[in-house]
């Protein structure tokens, strides 16, 4: 087992792995810019090592600096959390160049899922349902007319560099088509310096749903079942739960099977998701995220595990400590991401934080790292806190996300947390029923109002 690991990340989700290590016995280090040195993750690890100034591509981006921290430190792993350098296949071969591990997937397989092209056909090649679309990359018009022809319109053309909503054109008709592939290849071109396109089926309301996986690196994988995501804005998750309102066990468990299947046959290691859009009972693959997501503690309520703990263990070449027969899903859980914006337009609302009051009590985990007096930073993504509440069933986990948000007090900065408690008082969500359109028409019938 390793000795000390390096956390190449801030905020949250640098306490989430610091508590997982502690847990071990490992000891951890944190890397911070300079506009983080009283930042709690900072506080809390064992050791911290400054890395550079505010802006992340001067310090969490920057390769060099973070190697030279874990040479400094004597560290014999880096977690990289979510974001940053987490799906940044040439970092992990410039940390296994030297001698360090990442806690990860292998760079090969982060390559392979981060062109969406090979993805696709990875999984389609491994029994995985996908949106019917083009054979691969798409090369000009003619060939983007006669795909979308045979799939029928609407249409929508991706970026293979792409992936979670940027470099995405609908075309709805034909008439739309021409501008649609060339906006979307210029535009990768620009944004990715890649304009390889390919089309799809456009699905008009489907759910976004995603399903968990762990491999073990050796050829055995388990599924930890769906998180529904479907509640976005702007390609922004907001509320995700687990398990989806749409989904039974029996569904479950066929796409779990099918989905654990295909990543033990390409000697998965480590956490991964593989994201489905969900439409008339029917599951179609979009894209795999290769690194441990925001929202994977809901998963770890209903599942009882600890996924940070596991892809330490995997890294460290240790079995999982579970099979697929020892996950029973238990009951229902819900996680809201709270952002220092203020509504109605989400403004980032970076600020000092005059009070910050955790809500407690049974089935609320709260997974921060304000404190009272702490200086939001402006540089950096606007999450601030993620309140995850579990309960017996969905109503009660609905109750406690109520009762839990009355409890919490973010005092001196602006917070997405009313709009939490609107969603409450809508019949829908109470019921279950949106798809991923649902939020942003509530937003926008709510700015008319
Ligand atoms: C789609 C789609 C409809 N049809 N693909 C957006 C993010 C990226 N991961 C894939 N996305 C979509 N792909 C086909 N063939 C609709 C979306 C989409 C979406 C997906 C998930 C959650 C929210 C979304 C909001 C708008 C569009």
């Amino acid at each position: 087992m390793f000795q000390k690991i390096l956390i190449a990340n801030r905020g949250e989700i640098a306490l989430r792995v610091i508590r997982a290590c502690r847990e071990m016995g490992i000891a951890s280090v944190a890397v911070h810019s300079t506009a983080d040195s009283d930042a709690m993750h900072v506080r809390m690890a064992d050791e911290a090592i400054c890395i550079g100034p505010p802006p992340s591509a001067q310090s969490y981006l920057h390769v060099p600096a973070i190697i030279s921290a874990c040479e400094i430190s004597g560290a014999d792993a880096i977690h990289p959390g979510y974001g940053f350098l987490s799906e940044n296949a040439a970092f992990v071969q410039v940390v296994e160049d030297h001698g360090i591990t990442f806690i990860g997937p292998s760079s090969e397989h982060i390559r392979m899922m981060g062109d969406k092209i090979t993805a696709k056909e990875t999984m389609k090649a491994l029994g995985v349902p996908c949106v019917p679309g083009s054979d691969g990359g798409v090369p000009d018009l003619e060939t983007a007319s006669r795909v979308a022809e045979g799939i029928g319109f609407p249409v929508i053309v991706k970026a293979t560099a792409g992936g979670g909503g940027r470099g995405m054109k609908l075309a709805r008709s034909a008439e739309d088509l021409e501008t649609a592939f060339r906006t979307a290849r210029s535009e990768a071109k620009a944004a990715f310096g890649n304009d390889e396109v390919y089309l799809e089926k456009y699905l008009g309301a489907p759910r976004h749903i995603e399903i968990q996986v762990f491999g073990d690196g050796e050829g055995n994988a388990v599924h930890l079942g769906e998180r529904d995501c479907s509640l976005q804005r702007r390609h922004q998750k907001v509320l995700e739960e687990a398990p989806s309102p749409a989904i039974d066990p029996e569904i479950r468990a066929r796409i779990g099977q099918t989905c654990a299947e295909a990543v033990a046959r390409i000697g998965y290691r480590g956490a991964g998701t593989i994201e489905f859009l969900y439409e008339n009972g029917e599951f179609y693959f979009i894209e795999m995220n290769t690194r441990l997501q925001v929202e994977h503690p809901v998963t770890e309520a209903i599942f009882g595990v600890d996924l940070v703990r596991e892809q330490i263990r995997v890294a460290a070449k240790q079995p999982l400590s579970f099979a697929q027969d020892d996950l029973l899903l238990n009951g229902h859980a819900i996680e809201v991401r709270i952002n220092a914006e203020r509504l109605p337009n989400f403004t980032p609302c970076p600020g000092t934080v005059a009070t910050y009051h955790a809500p407690g009590g049974l089935g609320v985990r709260m997974d921060s790292a304000l404190y009272s007096g702490y200086r939001i930073p402006p540089y950096y993504d606007s999450l601030i806190a993620k309140l995850i509440v579990h309960g017996r069933d969905r109503p009660e986990a609905l109750a406690r996300l109520n009762r839990a948000l009355g409890e919490l007090i973010i005092d001196g900065v602006d917070s997405s947390v009313p709009l939490f408690r609107a969603l409450l008082d809508e019949p829908d969500i109470l019921r279950g029923d949106y798809t991923i359109h649902w939020l942003e028409r509530f937003l926008s019938q709510a700015l008319e109002s």
